[in-house]
C-alpha cells in the first residue's frame, strides 16, 4: 500500500549536518519527500506531537531538547513507508539500534537519536495533521 509518514530530522541530527544523509537513505530505498520544511518547534506543537508520552519521565527532558534548536520536517510517501522509514531509523533505545540503521550509525544517546518517524498509520495522519495542512503535500 502506498502510505505517507511523517520523518523529523531532530535538533541533533540537524546540527550535525545528517539532514541531507537521512534524506539519501530514505530516496535510495525508492521513498519520496513530497513535503517539506525546517521549523523551530515551539512547545504548544512538541507537546502535541508527544502527547502519548506525557507523564513518562522522559517526557520534560525530551520537549525542551525536540524544541531547543530547528527541525527538519517532511512527510514521506511510497509503498510500504511506515514500516520501511521505521526500519531506516533503528529502533529507539541506542543500544539495541543495529549498524546500518540511521540511529545504529549515529546516535549517541536513546534521547538524542536523530531522526522521528511514525510508527503505525493512525500516528502518521495525527502526526502529519500536526506539522502541515493538507493542500502543503505534494502530488508527483
Ligand atoms: P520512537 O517511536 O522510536 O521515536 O520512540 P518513542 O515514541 O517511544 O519515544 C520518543 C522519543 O522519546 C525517543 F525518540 C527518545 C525519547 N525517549 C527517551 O528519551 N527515553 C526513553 O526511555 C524512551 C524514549
Amino acid at each position: 500500500m502506498i502510505e505517507k509518514t511523517l520523518v523529523l530530522v531532530k535538533p541533533d541530527g540537524v546540527n550535525r549536518r545528517l539532514v541531507g544523509e537521512v534524506i539519501r537513505r530514505i530516496e535510495n530505498k525508492g521513498l519520496k519527500p513530497v513535503c517539506l520544511r525546517m521549523m523551530h518547534l515551539n512547545e504548544k506543537t512538541a507537546e502535541a506531537h508527544y502527547s502519548v508520552h506525557k507523564g513518562k519521565d522522559f517526557y520534560d527532558r525530551l520537549i525542551k531538547f525536540i524544541t531547543a534548536s530547528p527541525i527538519v520536517a517532511m512527510v514521506i510517501e511510497g509503498e510500504n513507508a511506515i514500516e520501511l522509514c521505521r526500519k531506516l531509523a533503528g529502533a529507539t533505545s541506542f543500544h539495541d539500534a543495529l549498524p546500518g540503521t540511521i540511529r545504529g550509525d549515529y546516535a549517541c544517546t536513546t534521547a538524542e537519536n536523530v531522526v522521528h518517524t511514525s510508527d503505525s498509520l493512525e500516528s502518521a495522519e495525527r502526526e502529519i495533521s500536526i506539522f502541515f495542512r493538507p493542500e502543503q503535500i505534494l502530488k508527483y
